[in-house]
């Protein structure tokens, strides 16, 4: 009795911890003149779209939103808020800002993200935003990516190209990776909203700068976020990779992908 009662204490934390990030994070960077805006996937998102939707049809009717998949298109509908295809996003253009969820957040804000499964279209709408804010709850937060989530970095591939790229996943140290099962009852492998398959692929915690000035990368078999990203996304039939890593928006005029900013 008393197990479940924590159980349950610990759910409505996590819950109310979602929901505060996601106001304050809308709050603090939804600007009333802003007009296209990115929203991410997951179940944090949710809330997100609550606290847009709670600002008004006066403020969001100027407003169009951009979805990461079939989830966040769903939500955006649902909530009588206008939807709109990154498709359809004219070169040379940007959207404001764009909000989404994360796996795993560390240190420096690079971010595990495609548990859900949306990672390649996640990181085309925030690379494509001049603002990238991830909102989370606690549990998510962690020195280093690996130690939190430890189902292993979502890599999108191409089915035919699978096994190749367990091959290498193992050659590069990966603690074994594997193909994600089907939702249940589907059998076989889930099927991205791009016709892709999905191989987690846990790797020893991931190191950052200023492990490297310390001298803890000197400990054999382990990757720095920069070095195992830049190497995974090269494997032939990698179609994109849940790192969210290098500069942020703040520092480079498109295509970060790094959040300026993380809420918990
Ligand atoms: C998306 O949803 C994903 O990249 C990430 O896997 C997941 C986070 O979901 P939740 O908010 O439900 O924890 O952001």
């Amino acid at each position: 009795m008393a197990t479940s009662t924590t159980v349950e204490e610990q759910a409505r934390l996590v819950e109310s911890s979602k929901r505060l990030a996601a106001f304050q994070a809308v709050k603090d960077y939804l600007l009333p003149e802003y007009t296209r805006i990115g929203i991410g996937s997951g179940s944090t998102v949710v809330y997100v779209v609550e606290a847009i939707a709670g600002l008004g049809s006066a403020v969001t009717s100027k407003m169009a939103f951009y979805p990461t998949g079939s989830q966040s298109e769903e939500l955006i509908e649902a909530a009588g808020l206008n939807l709109q295809s990154i498709s359809k996003l004219p070169a040379g253009q940007q959207l404001d800002v764009a909000f989404d969820g994360a796996d795993e957040v560390d240190d420096d804000l690079n971010l595990i993200k495609g548990g859900g499964a949306c990672l390649w279209q996640e990181k085309i709408v925030a690379a494509s935003a001049k603002q990238f804010v991830c909102v989370a709850d606690f549990r998510k937060l962690s020195p280093r990516l690996g130690t939190a989530w430890k189902k292993g970095i979502p890599i999108e591939v191409l089915p035919m190209a699978a096994p190749r790229v367990l091959d290498e996943l193992l050659r590069m140290g990966a603690q074994k990776p594997r193909i994600r099962p089907g939702l249940p009852g589907k059998a076989g492998a889930i099927v991205t909203d791009n016709g892709m398959w999905i191989i987690d692929a846990p790797f020893a915690p991931l190191l950052l700068p200023k492990d490297i000035e310390t001298g803890s990368a000197l400990v054999t078999g382990m990757w720095t976020v920069d070095a195992l990203a830049d190497a995974l996304i090269k494997i032939p039939g990698v179609a994109e990779i849940g790192l969210f890593y290098g500069k942020n928006g703040l520092q480079v005029a498109s295509g970060a992908q790094k959040p300026v900013a993380a809420y918990f």
